[in-house]
């Protein structure tokens, strides 16, 4: 299943959630800011001892205080302008995708939910409406060429009216 809803990514009772991360895995702002405060200081002290990552790469780390399982440190492009971005905002989608399904596999689970927040669209600039594009667009190939991902639930999270109404579109044209 996938879904789109509007709301804060912290707040809700997702299995796995993505963390719009920078290259360092460090505390930053936006939905990064959110995450570390509602996790508290165990995060930064864990997040400390991950390697430094590229655009595109993915951590996986506990959750602490958070309702979640674990969060999924996802490393997006910050937007130059250059369709040189896009192949590393899909690598997020993908990567993410890909170690959710590790997780599960690991953990013996017929299921886990993997909530998104719009990676890149906010402090690293990506247009809205491409970077939504690209998502929708990766989670669709990555079902598609490896089907039991499909035990995936995906949620795309949207803070902004703006998001959450570009994504609503997308789903109704599935
Ligand atoms: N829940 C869901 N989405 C949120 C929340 C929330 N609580 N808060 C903000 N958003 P941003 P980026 C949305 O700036 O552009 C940090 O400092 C927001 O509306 O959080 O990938 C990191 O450490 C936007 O749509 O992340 C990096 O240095 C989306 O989350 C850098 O910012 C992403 O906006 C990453 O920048």
């Amino acid at each position: 299943m996938i879904s789109v809803i509007k709301g804060d990514i912290t707040g809700l009772d997702f299995d796995l959630i993505v963390n719009a991360a920078n290259a360092k895995f460090m505390r930053g702002g936006g939905v990064c800011g959110a995450i570390f405060s509602k996790a508290g200081p165990l995060l930064d002290e864990y997040c400390a001892s991950l390697p430094e990552g590229k655009a595109g790469e993915v951590r996986i780390s506990p959750a602490f205080d958070l309702p979640c399982k674990a969060i999924i440190h996802a490393v997006g492009p910050i937007y130059e302008g250059l369709t040189k971005n896009a192949q590393d905002l899909a690598s997020c989608y993908w990567n993410s995708v890909a170690l959710a399904y590790e997780y599960m596999r690991e953990h013996e689970l017929d299921k886990v939910s993997l909530a998104f927040p719009c990676i890149s669209t906010g402090i690293y600039g990506y247009p809205h409406d491409s970077a939504c594009d690209i998502a929708w667009k990766t989670i669709k190939k990555i079902r598609s060429a490896f089907p039991d991902t499909k035990a995936i639930d995906i949620v795309f999270v949207c803070y902004e009216q703006v998001d959450y109404e570009l994504y609503k579109k997308a789903l109704r044209s599935l």
